[in-house]
């Protein structure tokens, strides 16, 4: 009894380990067969799968998860030893004690460890996760385990390989429209971690609120947020979010949106918003960011010296989409600047001119910034407009940049029915294009914009809707089988109920464990 069963595995390496397989039929306690999705309801979908009839016993008493010798990362490894404690709770979370030991005698083989094995020579065990960085395969694992009739640990001998089929796979949360509090943030990079999401888009000013406090400009919260200390996320919280994020292999890539987009930071900080006219006077209201004048580029120059040392990931996000002209136009002084610099009646050059500032980050960009015209290096171009997209990925690529795609995966967009197979219909490379511009392609995001979103109903309006993402930006290209998907999202959605994710039902049905 108790076979002692190795399995290997690989965490933040490109390939797990294949473990060999056999032919057979499974049957449970009450002789039903089982059929290969009760036990393989995978999400997304490895690059390959081999399943196989052996399953072997996990009991929560003697089930660990090691360290594999020649392995490069050890019990100092603080990433691993956190996965290893969330894991284990996921696959033991609702075992009942006497029903584990009556099983144990019941049958066979047992898995006791789960070995895992760090390949590459320096283990990203301290430091953050990047756009390189390997995945891991513990969620995986995970997966493969299945509840028996009696409510035991199972998991069939299986051969797996899994590595991503694009680098930045991201979800963009917005916390100006309303504010998210920390927990709903945490919860849903949890969530994210379940379907192999690596980047969080924190879209954290808008219009509406500066949520966000600053070191160096407090009145930008002080002034600019729905209330200065409920609403609001302290160099603490930040952190918090940051770390939470890092102990999951997701990067946190924060955008300050502007030079639109920024009615909120006017009351922190004077002079930084273009006054409008009508005629020859002030009207007392606000458009973008005033680009003409010295001090805009000073407190630019100060905020984002500050963003960039907050947020350790190699990449922020400038913005730049949606800039209205009209309050540019009505101005005077803008006028005037327009004519010295030669700009014409183009206010693109004007936002352009406006764009250029710069920290030691990578920038990324919504697309109207490469629209216009604006050359700097080291940027990520997000195609967010769904008209004439393949046209945009054309171009963007063809200038040589990289992008993402996020027109296709609006989910603040509801409608009736099934819309999550339009997401997971969508082939991101379809564009016309050389391999090479193909490549530029490093992923997309799906989007959830906060004007009808906060903590009441973010979760279920994004999960598992954003789970079709997922396994487009995962999967294999070839992975499109529309039932088969259902089958296993059905499954997948039950899973994140079950470890306590409010994800919406796909369609008519129950889950063996309810959300309560
Ligand atoms: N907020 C910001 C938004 C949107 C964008 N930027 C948006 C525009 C159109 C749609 C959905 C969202 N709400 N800052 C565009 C990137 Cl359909």
């Amino acid at each position: 009894m108790g076979a002692l069963l190795k399995f290997g595995a690989l965490l933040l390496a490109a390939v797990a380990a294949c473990v060999a397989w056999e032919d057979g039929d499974v049957w449970d306690y009450d002789g039903h067969k089982l059929k290969d999705s009760d036990f393989l309801a995978l999400w997304p979908l490895p690059q390959k799968v081999q399943s196989s009839a052996v399953s072997f016993q996990l009991s929560a008493s003697r089930f660990q998860f090691t360290h594999a010798e020649g392995s490069s990362a050890g019990s100092d490894c603080s990433i691993l030893q956190n996965a290893f404690r969330r894991y284990f709770d996921y696959i033991f979370g609702f075992t009942k004690k006497d029903r584990d030991q009556r099983r144990r005698n019941a049958a066979g083989s047992e898995v006791l460890e789960l070995q895992v094995a760090i390949t590459s020579p320096d283990a990203e065990c301290d430091g953050f996760p990047s756009l390189t960085s390997d995945e891991s395969c513990l969620e995986t694992f995970s997966q493969l385990v299945y509840e028996d009739a009696y409510g035991a640990r199972n998991i069939n001998k299986t051969g797996v390989s899994d590595f991503p089929r694009f680098a930045h796979r991201g979800v963009l949360l917005d916390s100006s429209r309303h504010y998210l509090p920390l927990k709903v943030i945490l919860a849903n990079l949890e969530a994210m971690a379940m379907n192999k999401y690596n980047v969080f888009h924190w879209h954290i000013s808008d219009d509406q609120s500066f949520p966000y406090v600053s070191r160096m400009f407090p009145d930008l919260s002080q002034k600019g947020s729905y209330h200065p200390y409920t609403h609001v996320y302290t160099p603490a919280d930040v952190k918090m979010v940051i770390e939470f994020a890092r102990m999951r292999g997701i990067r946190v890539i924060a955008e300050f949106d502007t030079p639109g987009h920024t009615q909120s930071w006017g009351f922190g900080q004077k002079d930084l918003l273009t006054p409008c006219y009508t005629g020859s006077s002030p009207s007392g209201t606000y458009g973008p960011v005033n680009p003409i004048l010295n001090t805009t580029y000073d407190f630019m120059a100060g905020f984002f010296k500050e963003i960039s040392t907050v947020f350790p990931d190699a990449y922020v996000h400038l913005g730049g989409d949606e800039v209205d002209f009209s309050c540019w136009k009505s101005n005077p002084d803008i006028q005037k600047f327009m004519d010295q610099q030669g700009f014409g009646k183009d206010y693109s050059k004007l936002e352009s001119f406006y764009i250029q500032s710069s920290t030691d980050k990578g920038y990324m960009v919504w697309q109207e910034v490469f629209d216009n015209g604006v050359k700097v290096g080291w940027t990520v171009v997000e195609v967010w407009k769904s008209s004439e997209l393949e046209e945009e990925l054309y171009n963007v690529t063809g200038a040589g940049y990289t992008t993402i795609l996020s027109a296709p995966w609006y989910l603040d967009y509801i409608s009736y029915g099934q819309d999550w197979q339009n997401y997971y219909k969508v082939e991101p490379l379809t564009f016309k294009g050389t391999d090479a511009q193909k490549k530029l392609v490093i992923g997309g995001e799906a989007c959830l914009w906060g004007e009808y979103v906060d903590a009441s109903n973010l979760t279920p309006r994004l999960w598992p809707r954003a789970s079709a993402v997922a396994e487009r930006l995962w999967s294999d290209q070839g992975v499109r089988d529309i039932s088969d998907a259902y089958v296993r999202l059905v499954q997948h959605r039950c899973r994140m109920v079950e470890r306590g994710i409010p994800a919406e039902p796909l369609f008519t049905g129950y889950c063996r464990h309810e959300y309560s």
